[in-house]
This record gives C-alpha cells, structure tokens and sequence, in this order.
C-alpha cells in the first residue's frame, strides 16, 4: 500500500478531520518558510541581527521602522495565490469532513482558497489597527506607507500579527485544543513544530489517526500514524473527496 493510499483510507473513514499547518504550506505557493534551507531564516546575513529578533514585540518598539521595511520586505506576499493543498483543505470543509484548519500562517490563503473555518493563531497581515484609537486598515494601505504606517489620528498601525514574546490570543487557543481533542484525524502540515505554544496543541489530541505530512523530519514524527516526507500541495492534491 503506498502512503497515498494509506492516506486516502484515513480520510475516507474520518469524518471529524482537523488540519494544524504552517509555514511550509505555503512554500508551494511561493511564500518562503523560516527554517528550510532556502527559508527566510538563512537569508538573513544582510540584516545582521537574528529573525527572530526581527519579528520580535521588542525590536517592533526599538526599531519601529526597521521592523517595517522588513516586514513588508520578507513576511507580506500579496500576490500569493493559494496552492493545492489550500484548495484541498477547503474541499475537505465543504464535503462536511474536516471541522477546522488551524493555521500558524498569517497569509490569508486558506480563506483566499475557500476554507471558511480557520483559526489564525499567529494573526493575519490582512487586519491592521490603530495602536491609539483602535481605527483598522487592510494590507495596501500597509504596503503603501512609507516608513511607519500612521493612522489619520497619528497613531501608529500595528499589524494584527502576533510577534515573538506576545502572547497567542487565548480564546483561538482554547478553541484550537476543543477542536483537536474531539476529532478522530489531526493531520499536521508544513510545519516545524518548534514554535510553542502553537506546536503544544499537539498533545490535545486522543483521536485514532496522526497524520504528519512534512518535507523533513520532525520531533513527533513517532508518534504519528503516517508520515509522509514529500511536498504538502503535491500530497493532497492527490486525494480523492468521496
Ligand atoms: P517553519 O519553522 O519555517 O517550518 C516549516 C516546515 O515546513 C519545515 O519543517 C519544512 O521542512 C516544511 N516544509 C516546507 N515546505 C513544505 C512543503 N511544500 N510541504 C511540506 N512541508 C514543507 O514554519 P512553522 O510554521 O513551523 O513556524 C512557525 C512560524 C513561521 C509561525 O509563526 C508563522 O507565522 C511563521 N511563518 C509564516 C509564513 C506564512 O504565513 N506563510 C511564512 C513564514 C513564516
């Protein structure tokens, strides 16, 4: 049996499917990751400061407008296109198998491809808002400022995208562990699974099939029911929805 038909099995006989992703979901629809080889993470030498710290709440309030060329520079993709596992994944919802995806990303190509439940832990550079009087701005008006984006009340516009030592929002986060704990198949894309408390959610999960479809190796993979060590979109895209 290959792993695609193994795959294929699970989905068949699942009819509480939830999806936990991240950045390598996006890979294939050209938005680089941070930790593969050719992801952000190694592109980095010319900024001479660590990426993490670049996407920090620290550097944001030291460096305000630094953190802003980068940010549009590296992080915001606006002609991205959702790929086929995107599309995928919405089918799944549509077809009433799968309950929620739960996304690290914070590209809006889950929703750009039809998903209607997504549970954004990391936020989304689609919402923007006045860090003074709370006014909210889309991305264009992001990407068009010069510098720092300002409100009309002079406030600065922060994008709604949760940085490194902020806290994830935790009404998502209880209902990422609801939906986790009561589905039968958690299959877990594109993702790394080293940034918590995101990766912890794991743990919540008491259904019968573990799915991990990832390019490389990651440190749950034991625990899983099926691994497949191949490109997310070019996997789903071969599923079949009953
Ligand atoms: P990560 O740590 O960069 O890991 C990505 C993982 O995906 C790696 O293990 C890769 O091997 C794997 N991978 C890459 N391409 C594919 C593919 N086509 N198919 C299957 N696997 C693939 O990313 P995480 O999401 O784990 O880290 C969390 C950070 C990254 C979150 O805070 C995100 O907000 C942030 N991020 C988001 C985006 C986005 O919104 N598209 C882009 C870059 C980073």
């Amino acid at each position: 049996m290959t792993k695609i038909s193994e795959l294929q099995e699970i989905i068949d006989n699942s009819n509480n499917i939830v999806f936990f992703g991240g950045a390598g979901v996006s890979t294939e629809s050209g938005i680089p990751d941070f930790r593969s080889e050719s992801g952000i993470f190694k592109t980095l030498e010319e900024y001479g400061t660590s990426p993490e710290e670049l996407v920090s709440h620290s550097y944001y309030m030291e460096h305000t407008e630094e953190f802003f060329n980068y940010y549009k520079e590296n992080l915001v993709f606006k002609d991205a296109e959702p790929n086929p596992a995107h599309l995928k994944l919405a089918e799944l919802e549509n077809a009433g198998k799968l309950k929620a995806v739960i996304t690290q990303n914070i590209d809006g190509l889950h929703q750009k491809a039809g998903s209607r439940n997504v549970l954004e832990l990391h936020g989304s550079i689609h919402r923007n808002y006045c860090q003074i009087c709370g006014k909210g701005y889309d991305l264009n008006y992001i990407l068009e400022s010069d510098g720092i984006p300002r409100c009309e009340c002079g406030g600065i516009i922060k994008p709604d995208v949760v940085l490194y030592e902020e806290p994830l929002n935790r009404n998502l986060l209880n209902d990422s562990f609801n939906y986790i704990s009561k589905a039968d198949t958690l299959i877990i894309g594109g993702t790394s699974l080293v940034v918590y408390p995101a990766a912890g959610l794991i743990h919540n999960f008491i259904g019968s099939k573990l799915v991990l479809i990832n390019k490389s190796e990651t440190a749950y993979d034991s625990l899983a029911s099926l691994v497949i060590n191949e490109a997310i979109g070019e996997t789903l895209e071969q599923i079949e929805i009953l």
